[in-house]
């Protein structure tokens, strides 16, 4: 946890020098549908995984829901304001698809369809792009009962809903992001069960990964037709892994969870296969006999660009017979035939999630997607961290928070410099909203939200971003 009287974690801010981005950078921050809308039971929307999830005992934090969240679903026009005075170049939101399409199939319904309408309509009034992402995690309630994203079937009905959003929108939203972090669905929902639906079991975890893939592949494919004008792509959660000494045993720990991490989406989806080493590791979890032919070229369907999330290094040592490994993540992850490596905390500072601040990590990140993947124009679509916040006269300085984001800007310049394509940044997020499985008990928003009152206060971080934008850069000072 962060102790609210450390100094910023990552440096002296009035010692760097200032930095200008590329023209037309694109300037953006992120939100999710279930961490923001609110509105649960109405305009004709059903449950999604997370609505059950959530209101399951012990699951999340307090009980914590997302029935209400930021009551964004009846604030949008004074949302979209605010996204306007701090001169957004594009607005990053996911649609709820219980929301468009009750029940996961079957016709769109139009009261849901209308939101997000009157959504992209207000942010293209207020010259904001509008970036769409089908789905960041609320899959309905009525498909998980069928199978969930362990049945191949999901993979379908996935595409059908993306065709009824480019019906919808089509005309207006020119950016796609089929999927958002199709490891936590995967590997949290159905592995360590700490993400909705909560299941257990490392080999459907690893068949629904698969079948999030081949959904993005079919959604892509119906979308190209489709959308044709439309750039496509995908967001990845990646983090560089690090093996804490050169010793073989760690090296080949670093190797196994950047495996399960990183490599079982970056090469289906870039390269059209799954890396062999990654198949060996789970041979005793899963035989791929779910994986058909056919699959991994339509899970390689061409893309336009890229998106990358980026919040944080895994440091993994050889597992030691007899120890339990501690640190966060292996308690919260779940990692299929690799369960006994160990996750070191190296003593760094860290946000209030625990994570390490390791903002050279995504210079590597971008690097290597860039240098062993592709040439595509590369996003980070999400980045940020979580302090605990707190309003003093009315106003919220949050020196940490800005810190984080200057020195990851400053992480995105220097691979812009290394030669690496990065055409945007999406700071996570626009406003503290539901964060999963914690509730409101961690806060990631440059505005503050007072959720008893649901009103906003931008923090000194939101400030500081509006000027970075306005600059296209970095001040000195
Ligand atoms: O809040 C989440 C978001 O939904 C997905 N990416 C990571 C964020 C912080 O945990």
């Amino acid at each position: 946890m962060s102790n609210p009287a450390t100094p910023p974690a990552v440096g002296v801010l009035d010692e760097r020098p200032p930095l200008t981005f590329p023209p037309g950078f694109l300037w953006g921050a992120a939100t999710a549908a279930y961490q923001i809308e609110g509105a649960a039971n109405e305009g004709g929307r059903t449950a999604s995984i997370w609505d059950t999830f959530s209101h399951t005992e012990g699951r999340t934090v307090a009980g914590h829901t997302g029935d209400v969240a930021c009551d964004h679903y009846h604030r949008l026009s004074d949302d979209v304001r605010l996204m306007a005075e701090l001169g957004l170049k594009s607005y990053r939101f996911s649609v709820s698809w219980p929301r468009v399409q009750p029940g996961g199939s079957g016709p769109a319904n139009a009261e849901g369809l209308d939101f997000y309408q009157r959504l992209v309509d207000e942010l293209l009034a207020n010259g904001i792009e509008p970036w769409l992402t089908l789905y960041h995690w609320d899959l309905p309630q009525e498909l998980e009962d069928a199978g969930g994203w362990p049945a191949r079937d999901t993979a379908a009905r996935f595409a059908d809903y993306a065709l009824l959003m480019a019906d919808a929108l089509g005309d207006r939203v020119k950016y796609w992001t089929t999927l958002n972090e199709p490891w936590c669905s995967a590997f949290l929902g159905y592995g360590s069960g700490v993400h909705a639906p909560g299941r257990t079991d490392g080999a459907d975890a690893v068949r629904a990964g698969h079948h999030l893939m081949l959904g993005h592949g079919l959604a892509v494919q119906a979308l190209r037709t489709a959308v044709p004008q439309a750039q496509l792509g995908v967001t990845l959660n990646l983090y560089p892994v690090t093996p804490i000494s050169d010793s073989p045993g760690d090296a080949d720990a670093a190797r196994r969870i950047d495996g399960l991490a990183n490599r079982f989406f970056l090469d289906p989806i870039l390269r059209g296969a799954y890396p062999d080493d990654l198949v060996a590791d789970l041979a005793k979890v899963t035989d791929f006999d779910h994986v058909h032919e056919g699959d991994l070229a339509v899970i390689s369907s061409p893309l336009d660009v890229v998106g990358i999330n980026y919040y944080s290094r895994h440091v993994v040592a050889a597992p030691v017979p007899g120890e339990q490994p501690e640190a966060y993540w292996r308690d919260q992850a779940c990692w299929p035939g690799s369960e006994d490596v160990r996750f070191v905390t190296r003593g760094v500072p860290v946000t209030d999630m625990g994570w390490e601040i390791d903002a050279p990590g995504l210079v590597e990140t971008l690097r290597r997607v860039h240098e062993e993947y592709t040439d595509l124009p590369l996003y980070v679509t999400e980045n940020g961290s979580a302090f605990v916040d707190e309003v003093v006269d009315g106003a919220v300085d949050d020196v940490d928070r800005l810190a984080y984001f200057d020195a990851h800007l400053r992480a995105s310049h220097e691979a812009i410099s290394a030669g690496v394509p990065l055409r945007g940044y999406f700071a996570w997020s626009l406003m503290d909203n539901f964060e999963w499985a914690w509730g409101y008990t961690k806060r990631f928003g440059m505005i503050y939200v007072d959720y008893d009152k649901q009103t906003r206060i931008p923090k000194s971080s939101a400030r500081w971003y509006a000027e970075v934008i306005r600059r296209n850069g970095l001040a000195a000072e």
